[in-house]
């Protein structure tokens, strides 16, 4: 049995990714809250654990992983069972790059730090910065929604009848959008996969409001 910590923060988007993979495989953890309101990310405590001063980090086994994909990919690797990536090569790029689409091009930019930037360089209020965020998600979210419901590959979910890698992120980020006031009605093969990995209690109980330092 692998002894395995998780540095989170409830509201934390590629935490919710991570706390979704460790559920559909069935892992326990440990829940450490590291509080980004308050700064907690930057303490020293926190960055000799991880010294990018972002979460979520894995500690499993003694090991210290960072950034959300690869320890997805890592446990994905160690506990295969059930598979959150397809089995063929094409396959793969495909969910891979539905995820990248999530995690490179779009989580990026309502991140606390960018937000706090474009308030404190630019003076962007809150409005300003969720106006310059709607553009940013829909510049990627809209392609998404026409890739999801043209491909034959598309299922129930981002890629056939079961929940992988890419669902995984795009359940994330829906939840983020909402702050922003972007409904999912704008995307309706996207929030129609939002529902059916709701019906998932892995994808449930990731949620913020189910963690122990929600606030
Ligand atoms: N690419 C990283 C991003 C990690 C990240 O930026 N996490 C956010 C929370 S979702 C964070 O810690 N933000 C702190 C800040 O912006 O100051 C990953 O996927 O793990």
């Amino acid at each position: 049995m692998s002894e395995i910590r998780l540095h989170s923060y409830f509201r934390s988007s590629t935490s919710v990714r991570v706390r979704v993979a460790l559920a559909m495989k069935g892992l326990s953890y440990d829940y450490v809250a590291w509080n980004l309101r308050t700064g907690g990310h930057r303490s020293p405590d926190y960055l000799a654990i991880n010294p990018q001063g972002v979460v979520p980090a894995l500690e499993i086994d003694g090991l210290i992983l960072t950034q959300s994909l690869p320890i997805i990919e890592y446990l994905e690797e160690r506990f295969p069972d059930p598979a959150l990536l397809p089995s063929d090569s094409a396959g793969r790029a495909r969910v891979r790059a539905l995820a990248a689409m999530i995690a490179c091009d779009v989580h990026p930019l309502n991140n606390l730090r960018v937000l706090r930037h474009l308030e404190t360089t630019f003076g962007a209020d809150a409005e300003a910065q969720a106006t310059w965020f709607r553009h940013w998600a829909r510049a990627t979210l809209d392609p998404m929604e026409k890739l999801l419901a043209s491909a034959p590959q598309t299922g129930a979910f981002c890629h056939g009848e079961r929940p992988g890698l890419a669902d995984l992120c795009l359940f994330a980020q829906l939840l983020n959008n909402r702050r922003f006031g972007l409904l999912d009605t704008e995307w309706p093969t996207l929030a129609r996969i939002y529902a059916a990995c709701m019906e998932i209690p892995a994808f449930r109980a990731a949620r913020p409001e189910e963690q122990p330092d929600a606030a």
